[in-house]
């Protein structure tokens, strides 16, 4: 038996300000770039972009002036005589960034007369700034901030920009938003823990939600009372992004495994949990075997599945299905309006197979090319680090292609690899050797609804850049990997890798667009592509080691830049994929880049390990201003990842201490008190937003299988159960378990990949 005792004075915070205000004074409108880049202006040799919802301008070499190369946005009405404080939040990147720019307040018009200047210092993280002038014109001003004079190229990226009457800083929204009301009230149930359950060897903390000032008693106990641990929490004060007011109760020296474990603490207990060493084993085999009935273009069998998750192919020219063995292109009003002018496509494309994005039947190439990628990502990580793992084997999972040879993630991964192939537009076309973006039904099918019973039409969309990167990355990584069980399709894959990434170079530039909403499918829209080059130089590197993929890594904006900002890598930023994959395999790069990619990947899982040890739940998630974003669940888990790989980097036991930390919240520890996976802990999200596991509709269709990720808390509420059920949340409590809650409670390719990465990893390493 152990008593730990861990009783540490904590530091209550100040009490923040209400979440979500409702005035926003502010006279720069959009500044926040939560909705693009807003009325923000720039010079020709500037392009911008928002990027991790950053305004960015790439600011081109050999600007002679400061003033020749120019962000602006026109503010509202001004008065004279009146004090404003303007505020930002800036950063630069690059070799060649400046350490100070200028920034100034001038009339919108000749001879553009100066109301304000000031030189501001700028480095590699985004700083606050905060400038308080007094205005001595009336009327709209127009606010630049001065980027040229610089030799080389450059980034400068700036944020939450806003400009407001002295005095009114504190009712602007966006300030509020990172903070919570506190909750003054007991709540039911205050035990937060991983209901799932612990590894032995692994830390063991649950999170009290109590308003007591001083530290709490607890004890550990069994079905039977017997006692197995006591101790006291440590105070955290008030959580900005919950409201509520925690203490952390320490029971790691607890390392014997069982199965009925509580925390008892006053009155209240949390739910039973284990201490067990295979929880992360299961979840790994849920967590790949939850592709198969995710694949469409196969019958889901039964006896492989779970009986209650068969149900014909979907998608496969079968009535009354239309798509997808021969699928035509968008074309006619629609796609002028998406892409400014009608595309050139007289193909039907036979693009079936690959894997159902989420709960629709959308298939959209950018989405399963990081999916893919961090499914074999699980995989090169076993290879390299754990040899004896079972995710090296054939047989290990619930898929019908068990006894063929092959391993089972590498099987499920050729299910969507043969799919991307598909998605390359062929010979004879104007953009050969470019991906189809995406293809998806022509509009919005309701729910409940089984994949095979789908009567729309489907449509391919214009290839994009991003698309085509991404087959070009995961091609790559495919290559090296299939390799030794079938060179054949190592071969095709590295071909179709070469091809796309020439294709990309010649139309750097084809971006995705944000559709109008209307379509049938998610817009998965991009307009910086450099973090796409950077990942497929990156991927092309690693397999074929060949010099000239160095040379593009080594001319990227993301060579020397840190990707790990703490709001997590996701479909649209994978620069910071690509970092934890140069740093893991980057074999071909010389001693000091090799050590570069490293240590930038250690000095975040650094910073991250420190974010955590602040976290009343113990995640590792630095949302920015606070606001939770969509698919928040599964940006932790990537955060979990790189703190994965700081450990294989340096074999230091506090990294994968951190890992093992942060899989807590997913399971229970959060202030939901469920567990986010279907089938794990006592009580888990399991109405998940889908067409066909649409149990909580109907009751004849099932649940999601174990081991599905829900998407999580998102601050911004998109669909119409949340802005009915959740007007008003707390950042980390902006989740409701509803069918019809799309943007809190869906399942995707790419968060369960995440998870399954993150579950292989948390399996094997010890
Ligand atoms: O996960 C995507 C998220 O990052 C985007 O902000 C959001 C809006 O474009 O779309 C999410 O992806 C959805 C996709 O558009 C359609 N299939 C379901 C995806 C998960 O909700």
């Amino acid at each position: 038996m152990t008593s730990p005792l861990l009783a540490a004075l904590g530091l209550v915070l100040a009490l923040g300000m209400p979440a979500f205000a409702a005035s926003n004074p502010s006279l720069v409108r959009g500044g926040d770039f939560s909705s693009g880049k807003a009325g923000f202006w720039s010079t020709d040799n500037v392009r911008l972009a928002v990027r991790s919802g950053q305004l960015c301008g790439d600011v081109s070499a050999g600007v002679d002036k400061p003033w020749d190369a120019l962000i602006g946005v026109d503010t509202g009405e001004m008065k004279s005589g009146q004090s404003y404080v303007l505020g930002f939040e800036a950063r630069a990147t690059g070799n060649d960034a400046p350490d100070k720019i200028k920034v100034m307040l001038q009339d919108p018009k000749t001879p553009w007369t100066e109301r304000f200047s000031a030189p501001v210092e700028v480095s590699e993280a985004l700083e606050p700034v905060n400038l308080p002038f007094s205005n001595a014109r009336d009327g709209r001003a127009q606010l630049v901030f001065q980027l040229g004079g610089q030799q080389g190229a450059w980034r400068f990226c700036v944020d939450n920009v806003k400009l407001l009457p002295e005095g009114e800083e504190q009712a602007d929204t966006r300030m509020n938003q990172s903070r919570a009301a506190p909750v003054l009230e007991p709540v039911a149930d205050p035990v937060r823990l991983n209901q799932a359950g612990f590894l032995p060897n692994g830390p063991k903390r649950a999170t009290i939600i109590s308003l007591s000032k001083t530290p709490l008693s607890f004890q550990i106990v069994d079905a039977a009372g017997k006692v197995f641990g006591e101790g006291e929490t440590e105070l955290r004060g008030v959580d900005p992004a919950s409201g509520y007011s925690l203490h952390v109760a320490d029971f790691t020296p607890l390392t014997r495994t069982g199965a009925d474990y509580r925390l008892v603490t006053g009155d209240a207990a949390s739910p039973a949990f284990a201490i067990d060493a295979d929880l992360y084993r299961r979840l790994r085999v849920d967590a790949l075997s939850w592709f198969y009935p995710q694949r469409s273009g196969i019958a889901i069998d039964g006896a492989i599945a779970g009986a209650a998750y068969a149900r014909p192919a979907g998608h496969v020219g079968a009535a009354p299905n239309l798509g997808d063995m021969s699928v035509g292109c968008l074309t006619g009003p629609v796609a002028v309006k998406l892409y400014g002018k009608a595309w050139q496509c007289q193909a039907k494309r036979d693009v079936s197979g690959g894997w159902y994005d989420a709960g629709d039947h959308g298939k959209y190439v950018v989405n399963g090319g990081i999916s893919v990628a961090q499914m074999m990502a699980a995989f090169e990580r076993a290879k390299r680090f754990a040899p004896k793992s079972p995710l090296l084997t054939d047989g290990f999972a619930r898929l019908p292609e068990q006894g063929n040879g092959l391993p089972d993630s590498l099987d499920e991964a050729r299910w969507e690899l043969e799919f991307l192939l598909k998605m390359i537009v062929p010979d004879g076309d104007p953009l050969t050797g470019m991906a189809y973006h995406k293809v998806h039904d022509i509009g919005w099918t309701g729910l409940p609804m089984l994949p095979h019973l789908d009567p729309k039409e489907r449509a391919l969309h214009r290839p994009s850049t991003a698309a085509t990167l991404n087959v070009a990355a995961v091609a790559a990584q495919g290559a090296r990997l299939f390799r030794p069980y079938d060179a054949a399709f190592a071969d095709t894959l590295l071909a179709a890798a070469r091809k796309t990434y020439l294709a990309a170079q010649k139309h750097p530039d084809l971006y995705a667009p944000v559709s109008d909403g209307q379509q049938g499918g998610g817009d998965y829209d991009d307009d910086d592509v450099s973090d796409e080059f950077y990942w497929a130089a990156t991927e092309l590197l690693i397999t074929t080691g060949d010099q000239s993929y160095l040379d593009a890594l080594k001319a990227s904006p993301h060579w020397k830049h840190d990707p790990f900002d703490g709001t997590g890598f996701d479909w649209r930023n994978v620069a910071g994929f690509a970092r934890l994959e140069l740093a893991l395999y980057g074999d071909a790069l010389p001693d000091s880049d090799r050590q570069m990619a490293k240590a930038s990947v250690i000095s975040a899982a650094d910073r991250f390990v420190s974010y955590q040890k602040k976290q009343g739940f113990g995640y590792i998630y630095r949302p920015k201003g606070g606001v939770f974003a969509w698919g928040s669940n599964h940006l932790m888990v990537q955060n979990l990842l790189v703190t994965a790989v700081a450990f294989d980097l340096t074999g230091e036991k506090h990294y994968l201490a951190a890992a093992r930390e942060a899989m807590d919240y997913l399971l229970g520890r959060n202030p939901m008190n469920l567990s986010y996976i279907t089938g794990y802990g006592t009580t888990f999200a399991h109405n998940q937003h889908s067409r066909w596991y649409a149990h909580q509709l109907d009751p004849s269709l099932p649940s999601p299988p174990a081991g599905s990720l829900a998407g999580g808390p998102n601050s911004t509420l998109v669909d119409p159960v949340a802005l009915e059920k959740l007007a008003g949340c707390a950042g980390s409590r902006c989740y409701i378990d509803d069918i019809g809650a799309w943007g809190v409670n869906e399942i995707t390719i790419n968060w369960n990949a995440a998870l399954l990465q993150a579950a292989s990893f948390l399996a094997d390493a010890e």
